[in-house]
């Protein structure tokens, strides 16, 4: 897994979104953020895959091209410390 397999949708005065760039920036990754508040179209896409407009959300493209969607603050920290980081921090 590598960053660049990784985007999140997010718009920055959400608190829980604030909470996974904190640990992106911690981690030091360079994960693309599609802001759905500044792109409706990202809000659009965001809810067609996912069947809800709540962010933060992870998108993860699988090595073999899968995507599949993250949502809820405290797992994608947890994923991404489990990807790129200690366990616990
Ligand atoms: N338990 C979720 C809460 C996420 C949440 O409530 N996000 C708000 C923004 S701060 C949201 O997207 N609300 C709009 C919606 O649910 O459609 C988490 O930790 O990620």
């Amino acid at each position: 897994m590598q960053p660049d397999q990784l985007s999140l949708y997010m718009f920055h005065s959400c608190p829980y979104c604030q909470r996974v760039l904190g640990a992106i920036d911690d981690l030091g990754l360079g994960i693309e953020l599609r802001d759905v508040r500044a792109d409706p179209e990202r809000r659009r896409e965001l809810v067609e895959a996912t069947g809800r407009g709540t962010v933060p959300c992870l998108r993860i493209e699988e090595p073999g091209g899968q995507v599949r969607w993250m949502h809820e603050s405290l797992d994608i920290v947890a994923f991404l410390r489990e990807q790129f980081g200690r366990a616990s921090a």
